[in-house]
């Protein structure tokens, strides 16, 4: 064991540190793709750009390239002293008093920076209702630490206020926060302490409220500081006491399963009990190639349902042109019968005054046509209202109708449907990429398990 650990920096080695390279690589390549598509081709676009265009209108949703661990628990639990552990750095504040009364995101970046509630609300913008707890906003922060320890790069740790009893008054409803917040992680670490208080009322409801919630697969529990109790017999009589005031409240209690884990010591030395840490750590690698594989399967997702929008939009828009050439047609058609009455109206007037004109001066009618007219004359006299009013109705009922035919939808010109062609084509591309990743991803899985 001791050997063992000796190959290994905080509990990892080389095999572990290249697999959790591999994976943020894979992570950061997937929202690239949404974000930019393919760099090295000319007029990249990426997915999402795509989608939103306004030939297309879809909405996707880019997925996240790391992965939310929010870890709840007792006061002084260790919750805060696992976050230092895990990235390597003091970077949360510890000890035997209440340290931490908010909610605090610790993530990865390029350089050490704290920010205040606002700032994290905007970096994370999921976060946009959990700003509107009374009393959250001051009691935000974001740590965003340089180390690149473990999978740190590819994860967000939320260490969440330590929960007890008594006159103790937390500046926000606590308990609202923590299940509020659950639906917006990965994962739930729920850390109990063997001296603390594990069973106090506040967690175990907190606990309860998580198991009625849907996020049962995301919580996972552990018995932390096991190394503060010295005698196997103590910690095991705790052990059954934290397992039985979980059991009434937790809702698969026959898969119930509580690790105990502790922090390696700092002057290394071993108190000879059995530590579950590594298994604390593999949760949180479990949860990350979840989401790898989701975020693998969500980008073939979102291409096959560009392409699919893209066919739907041209055949929809054949459709489109179909309706608007029968409308055009129908149109055309009572817009004629429309000017065909109007000149059967004329030819009707000019039958009835036409004679009398050619009682004033003769040579109006000697042209054929005129003499036609005249001689129409006895026929329009007699049912010249009828006629007129005939032809009258009929000339606006098909304007009407030829008006109301006259539907002309929006198409796509040549140039967007060479251009949805174009994104079908590019699509295609990144649908492409993504059986390389996954094949990629897989490899470095396989060579990880073959140690
Ligand atoms: N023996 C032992 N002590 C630990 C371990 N982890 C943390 N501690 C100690 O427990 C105390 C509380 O640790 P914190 O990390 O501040 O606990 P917390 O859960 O963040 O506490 P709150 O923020 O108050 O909720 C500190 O004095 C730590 O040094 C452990 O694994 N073993
Ligand atoms: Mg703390």
């Amino acid at each position: 064991m001791a050997a063992s650990n000796s190959k290994k920096k905080n509990g990892r080695n080389a095999v572990d540190e290249a697999l959790a390279g591999a994976t943020e690589k894979v992570l950061k390549q997937i929202t690239e793709l949404y974000d930019v598509g393919l760099s090295n081709t000319p007029g990249a676009m990426g997915l999402k750009a795509i989608s939103e265009s306004p030939l297309l209108k879809m909405n996707l949703r880019k997925p996240r390239k790391k992965i939310t661990v929010m870890i709840v628990g007792n006061h002084s639990a260790g919750k805060s002293s696992f976050i230092n552990w895990y990235i390597g750095e003091g970077i949360q504040k510890t000890g035997v008093a209440i340290e931490t009364r908010g909610f605090t995101f610790v993530t990865s970046g390029k350089k050490r920076e704290t920010l205040t509630g606002e700032a994290t609300i905007r970096f994370y913008d999921f976060l946009e209702d959990f700003g509107k707890f009374e009393g959250i906003v001051h009691n935000l922060f974001t740590e965003i630490s340089t180390s690149k320890e473990k999978n740190f790069i590819c994860t967000d740790l939320i260490d969440t206020p330590g929960l007890v009893d008594g006159d103790m008054q937390y500046p926000f409803n606590v308990q609202d926060a923590i299940i509020h917040m659950a639906e917006h992680v990965d994962l739930i670490l729920v850390f109990l302490d063997p001296i603390g208080q594990a069973t106090c009322k506040r967690t175990m409801e907190v606990v309860e409220k998580l198991n009625q919630s849907p996020h049962l697969e995301k919580i996972h529990y552990f018995m932390s500081k096991a190394d503060a109790v010295e005698k196997e017999h103590d910690r095991q009589r705790v052990l059954i006491q934290i397992t039985q005031n979980l059991a009434k409240r937790i809702r698969n209690s026959h898969a119930f399963n509580l690790p105990t884990f502790y922090l390696p010591r700092e002057d290394g030395s071993d108190p000879g009990i059995p530590n579950a840490i590594e298994e604390v750590c593999k949760e949180v690698d479990k949860a990350i190639n979840m989401t790898v594989q989701k975020n693998l399967r969500q980008l073939k997702d979102d291409c096959e349902k560009v392409i699919i929008a893209i066919a739907e939009a041209v055949s929809k828009d054949r459709e489109k042109k179909a309706a608007n050439a029968r409308n055009r047609f129908k149109g055309i058609l009572f817009y004629a019968l429309s000017l065909g009455m109007v000149i059967l109206m004329v030819l009707l007037l000019a039958a009835r005054i036409l004679p009398s004109l050619c009682l004033v001066s003769e040579h109006l009618c000697e042209a054929a046509p005129a003499k036609f007219v005249v001689k129409l004359e006895p026929v329009v006299a007699e049912h010249f209202k009828l006629v007129g009013g005939v032809l009258l109705v009929t000339f606006l009922a098909s304007l009407l109708i030829a008006k109301l035919t006259w539907q002309i939808s929006h198409v796509f010109t040549k140039s967007d449907l060479k251009k949805l062609e174009e994104y079908k084509m590019y699509v295609k591309k990144i649908a492409d990429q993504e059986k390389g990743l996954y094949e990629e991803y897989f490899k470095s899985l396989s060579n990880s398990e073959d140690r």
